[in-house]
Formats: C-alpha cells, structure tokens, sequence
C-alpha cells in the first residue's frame, strides 16, 4: 500500500542550513520539499509547528547481542534498534568481530543472519580484522567487493583476544588503503593495559576503580598517536572510534590540522559523563560505567570533548552501544578485569547531544544534524540517501521539539539493559515524531516498530570525505631513487663473530612472499597462550580456510567460555 506523508509547518534543518518548509514522503522517499506543495489526497499529516524537521540520527558505533567476556550483550538488533528510534536515530552501524582465526566472511554471513530477522531500522557493518594473513587480505578484498563493507576496525586493546600489533595494523591498513576503504582503530596500548591490570590486583584493588586506574588516558593518547603514524606512512584515511579523553582528541585535532584525513568520533558517554563514577560506593553503579577506553576522572572532558566537536576538531558522534545488565556485570564483582565492557547510549545519544551541545550553546542546531548524522553518511559514503532532507533521499526524519525536556532513566527507557548511564540527566530535545523508511514508527509517545523492517545498507569503498585529497597525495608523496654511480671504494669485512651487522638488514621481499615467511616461532601453530603470541608468519594450515569458530581464551578478564562461531 503506497504510505503518504506530509510534514507540515517545520523548521527543516540539514548540515548546510534550515528553512522553513514542508516534506513531502511517498514509499519511503522524500519526493518535495518546500512551500505549498501540491501533494495527492489520503496521506497522513504530522503538524511541526513550531518544531525542526531533521534527517534521522545515525549512530556509527553499536554492538547489539556480542558475545564478549563470557556473556552476550543483552540489548539484541530488535530490543537496540527499537530503542535507537525512540530517541531519533533512525541507522545503526554496527560490528562484525571476527575471533582469531576465524574467517571474516564466516563472521559477516553470521552476522548478518543475527541482524537481518530482528532489526526495526536500517543499518550496516563495520568488520573487525583482529588477525592477519594472506586469507584476512583476501576476504577483505570480497567483503568491499561483494558485501557492502568499507570500514575496517582493528583493536590495539584486548591483548590476545582482539588486539593487533604493529606489524599487523600496518599490514590492515595498507590493505585497507588497496581497497579504498576506511580504517578504524579502538586506541589503547593493550599490551601496557595488560600489565598495569596485574598491577592493580597485585595491590588488592579489584573494583571498577581498578579498570579506571589501570587504563589511564595516556594509553589511550599513546595508541591514538601511533596510529596516526602508522597509517601516515601508507596515507590510509583513518577513524579514531570512541574518542574518550581530551588527550587523545587534542592529537586527533593536531593531525588533523597537518593535513592527515583522521576523523574523531566522541560518544554519548564521553560527551555526556564522566569517570568520577567509578568511586562511587555501590558497585553496581560503578560497575555500570565500565567500558574501554573507560570515562575520565577528569570532569572537564565532557565539555572540552564537546566543544572540539562543536568546532569540527572531533567530526560525529556514535555510542559504542554494548549493555550488560547487574548479573552479566557481576561476572566481575571480584576481578575489575571481568567485568564485560560496556554501556547504553544508543537511545539517548540524540538528547545529550542536543542538551550538552545545543543547549548549552556551543553549537547550532546544524551542526547538531552534521555530528549526529551528515558527517556519518558522508564518511561512509551514503550521502545523500542518507543524512539529509532533500527529494530522493530516504525518508529517515525526526521530527525534534528543541524546547520539550524528558528525564533520562532505566525505568522508562526501551533499552533491555537494567542500568543507565545518564540516570537522571534532564535534557533538552525530544523526538516528538519519528519516520523510519517513510513510516511513522514513533508519534505521541508511542512506538510502533516492525521486527525485520530493517535493511542492510551496503557501504560503497572510496568514499569522497575519505579519499578525495589521498589520490594526489600518492603521486606527490612517491618514495624517489636516486640515480648514481656505484661506490667503488673500500668496502670493511666483518668478523664472522660480527653478526649484530646483519640483525638489522631487511632482505627485499615481494608481495606475494609477504605472508610465506617461515613460520613463526611457535611452527606457525596458533598458540593464543604465548605472550608475545602473533599470526604474523606463515601459518601451518593456511592452505585451510580458517576454521569456522575459535576457542579464545584469557580474554581480558581471565578464563572465558566464549566459542566464536556457530
Ligand atoms: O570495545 C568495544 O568496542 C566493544 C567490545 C564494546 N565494549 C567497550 O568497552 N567499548
Ligand atoms: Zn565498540
């Protein structure tokens, strides 16, 4: 049945500009936009009067239903997205996390199956590489080509679970500049996290103040720098995820201004509150506030996060959405390290912003719409289907009351988590109206979603905010050889005792040998148990397609039961 909607007497705002104007939606697409428009009878008229007219909000970073830490978060791709529009966003982007060895593609189709049944919204996917070999480049190369993914997540935390190195995120990202696709990492120097942890419960401090202490924000400003460098050297574009210190965005906004393509992407909890809360003496509060990089102890970082994202040093806004309720938390009641990071966002993310940022008067309500939604389409290269209100695009619309407050609260959000991190935050801006492909899905109050209703949005690679500046830069930047006549002089000869000169030197390899050096030290079998444990050299089974699920073990928290697969 064809679905007809007018918009009446709206303020509409895009990133650009707002203008009074009425929308006109047919089938799920905006077909006019202006005044007095000329529209076919029976359709259904939402008064904005007196309200603002803007595109959906899109949250870049949500984990509905991981599996992580020996739980599943409990807020699933139904329960999230449902939430997501109570509150104006009308798009998720979500994670597929591979474990080691697991193949990417195996973990996209699943997924994908975990999604597409449950969800009430569009969305797309982000993948994880947390592995590297010649197979990961190869699926990479499929997943862009054939699987709507651009954006490609490594973890520098989450030592011998998630986590990376170097030689590896180096590998990731020049694979990821070969596909025109984005880089992102989660920035903390996992292997020093990893120590200061034993530090911490070597000293008897096992609370959610530990998980604070252990992970201060130099780590998170240390990784945050090195892999701006590491991705200079292959001028890949890169996407810092959940900026959560004044540290690390003051980096950020320095690259940024030395013409490196690096986004920064704040999240509700960063913008909206702080770490103060894990020295409160109800563990369970404290525990509710862990996640990683966690908030900081600093109260001043809310506001100066917001501010840098006021003034585009920091770019959008996502959640890193990831709840678990008390009895999931509690798994860590006596071990900080086990306690599954974490928090809600993913329906309040809009009414912080507005009130922390809009409210407060460090931005306007465009350059709300640009960090709660523009910016991400763009990014992600589904500008303008998405991310604006202008004829053809989707019709993902809120419609905003910028005046009307509601209390934030466990007891009245749609999220199925128990616990809020904004517990009673009065905030300006509220959705009044919500349409998600051309559907009204929240109006007065009440939701009214559709399970399944949701599509996958396919993200297409070589996105213009990303690689319109790389393509000269390639051919600016090109390594030069000089031309000169050979050294003909006298040439030392070292001792055969001498072997320190030959340490050092590289020996030239082609690409195809890149991932055929001899094995690794452990005889190229995957030993997760070894410390300085890496998948760097040739694997005895790469022949094999990687098996289909991974035991991991040692997750953050010590021994786990989590099987990635089917
Ligand atoms: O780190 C992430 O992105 C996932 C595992 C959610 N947890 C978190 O603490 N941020
Ligand atoms: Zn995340």
């Amino acid at each position: 049945m064809t679905q007809r909607i007018v918009i009446k007497g709206g303020k509409v705002v895009n990133a650009d500009h707002a203008f009074d104007a009425d929308v006109y939606i047919e089938d799920g697409v905006i077909r006019q936009v202006g005044k007095d428009l000329i529209t076919p009878g029976g359709a259904t008229i939402i008064d904005a009067h007196g309200k603002l007219v803007m595109p959906g909000g899109i949250d870049t970073h949500t984990h509905m239903q991981l599996p992580f830490m020996g739980t599943t978060a409990v807020d699933d791709f139904y329960q999230g997205t449902k939430a997501a529009l109570a509150g104006g966003t009308t798009m998720i982007m979500d994670f597929v996390i591979p474990g080691k060895g697991e193949s990417l593609l195996a973990a996209y189709e699943k997924w994908r199956g975990w999604a597409d049944p449950k969800v009430c919204c569009d969305y797309s996917f982000h993948v994880a590489v947390t592995w590297w070999s010649s197979t990961v480049a190869e699926e990479m190369e499929v997943l862009t080509k054939e699987k709507g993914i651009n954006s490609f997540k490594m973890f520098m935390a989450y030592k011998d679970v998630f986590m990376v190195n170097d030689t590896e995120l180096y590998h990731a990202f020049k694979r990821c500049k070969e596909l025109n696709a984005l880089a992102q990492v989660h920035a903390e120097n996992g292997d020093l996290i990893a120590e200061s942890c034993k530090k911490m419960l070597d000293l008897g401090i096992t609370g959610p103040e530990g998980h604070s202490q252990a992970r201060p924000e130099d780590m998170e400003a240390e990784a945050t720098n090195r892999a701006i460098c590491i991705a200079k050297q292959v001028d890949v574009p890169l996407y810092i995820v959940k900026v959560m210190s004044k540290s690390s965005a003051d980096i950020i906004s320095a690259a940024r201004k030395k013409g490196n393509v690096v986004f920064g992407e704040p999240i509700a909890a960063s913008l909206g509150t702080d770490g103060t809360h894990y020295h409160d003496k109800c563990w369970r509060h404290a525990a509710g506030h862990v996640l990683s990089p966690p908030l900081r102890p600093d109260t001043t970082t809310p506001s100066y996060l917001m501010d840098m994202l006021a003034n585009d040093e920091l770019q959008l806004t996502g959640t890193d959405n990831c709840t678990f309720s008390s009895n999931q938390k509690a798994l860590g009641k006596d071990n900080f390290t086990m306690i599954p990071n974490g928090v809600n966002g993913v329906e309040d993310r809009m009414s912080v912003v507005w009130e922390k940022g809009v409210h407060s008067g460090k931005m306007d309500p465009c350059r709300f719409v640009a960090v709660t939604s523009t910016n991400a389409a763009k990014i992600f290269n589904i500008y303008p289907r998405k991310g604006v209100i202008q004829v053809g695009s989707d019709a993902d619309i809120v419609v905003w009351d910028p005046n009307a407050t509601r209390t934030i609260s466990k007891d009245t959000h749609h999220q199925a988590v128990d616990f809020n991190i904004f517990e009673g935050m009065e905030c300006h801006g509220v959705p009044v109206a919500v349409i998600c492909q051309g559907r009204v899905v929240l109006e007065d109050g009440v939701l009214h979603v559709t399970q399944g209703a949701g599509r996958f949005i396919p993200n297409p690679t070589n996105s213009a905010a990303c690689y319109s500046k790389i393509a000269r830069r390639d051919e600016i930047k090109k390594p030069v050889k000089v031309e000169r006549e050979p050294y003909d002089g006298p040439v030392f000869v070292p001792s055969t005792e001498d072997e320190s000169a030959k340490a050092v030197a590289v020996s030239p390899i082609t690409h195809q040998d890149e991932f055929s050096r001899p094995p690794t030290r452990h005889g190229g079998g995957r030993d997760l148990h070894a410390s300085s444990f890496s998948l760097s050299g040739r694997q005895v089974d790469d022949h094999v397609s990687p098996r289909a699920s991974q035991k991991i073990s040692n997750p953050p928290g010590g021994k786990s039961s989590i099987i990635f697969g089917d």
